[in-house]
């Protein structure tokens, strides 16, 4: 928004993002995707970038997204978001170019894509929206599920023994040299919210200048895949999932710089 729009009296109250379309959404209730649709949407319209940006978004429930997000949106097959998003970075280096991944698709399905691409050190954001486990499908262990979670394929909950430790994604990729920026963000407050929009600002920024690949995680809840009501999954999130995945930023080449 430009000055002058913003101290206009109808931006003075909370609004609708101009890049969020009007249409019915179809996450469940108190599901984080939409706060983290909204983050994007208004850092695209703040940058200036409607007309330039491409996501890419992949299986899972944020399959719709190019739906609810009115920029252009390319659909690729679960876990391969990030190699088409080299592609079309590397054959358009002008546009903004970010895929939106979820626990299942970017630290399962897709590891080897996200992994190598991070590495790579492609100018692009990767967003990743870690609820803990598979969503769209109806709430199946995932990489990240907690030890102990219950899901639907572990309902006795996870445990090592037999399903391994939770994944910690973006620690690994704070190890590769090609990530300029990786941080670990959540959306369940007021501040939460605009300290991870800052974050996803200063990802897309350094995807336009050049600098490397970001890994900007979402720590999100599922409420009806945990079977909790949002307001709990809020708390268990906050009591159980952020001693495992802690907030902040990991990495960031460009203070170094
Ligand atoms: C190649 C392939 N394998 C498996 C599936 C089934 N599938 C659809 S969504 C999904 C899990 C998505 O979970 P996640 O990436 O964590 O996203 P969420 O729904 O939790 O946001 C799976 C396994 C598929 N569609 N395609
Ligand atoms: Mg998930």
């Amino acid at each position: 928004m430009t000055k002058e729009q913003i101290i206009r009296p109808e931006n003075l109250v909370y609004a609708k993002p101009e890049l969020l379309n009007d249409v019915d959404m179809h996450y469940c209730p108190g599901c984080s995707h939409g706060v983290v649709h909204k983050l994007v949407s208004e850092v695209i319209a703040e940058m200036g970038m409607a007309d330039k940006a491409i996501g890419v978004s992949p299986v899972g429930c944020a399959v719709f997204a190019y739906r609810y997000i009115d920029i252009d949106w390319q659909e690729a097959a679960h876990g391969r978001a990030p190699a088409l998003a080299t592609a079309i970075k590397r054959l358009w280096p002008s546009r903004l170019v970010f895929s939106y991944q979820g626990d299942g698709d970017m630290a399962c399905i897709g590891t080897a894509e996200s992994i190598h691409a991070l590495n790579r050190g492609e100018n692009i954001t990767m967003i990743f929206v870690n609820n803990a486990i598979y969503g769209m499908t109806g709430g199946q262990m995932a990489p990240t599920t907690l030890v102990g979670q219950k899901t639907v394929t572990c309902p006795y909950g996870r445990d090592p023994k037999l399903h391994g430790y939770p994944l910690r994604f973006a620690e690994m990729a704070n190890l590769l040299e090609g990530t300029s920026y990786v941080t670990r963000q959540s959306v369940q407050s007021v501040a939460a919210i605009r300290k991870a929009k800052k974050a996803l600002r200063h990802a897309f920024e350094i995807s336009m200048s050049g600098q490397g690949s970001s890994l900007v995680e979402f720590v999100c809840t599922c409420n009806s895949g945990w079977k909790l009501s949002p307001e709990k999954a809020n708390q268990w999130m906050e009591e159980n999932m952020f001693a495992k995945y802690p907030l902040g930023d990991l990495k960031d080449t460009t203070i170094e710089k």
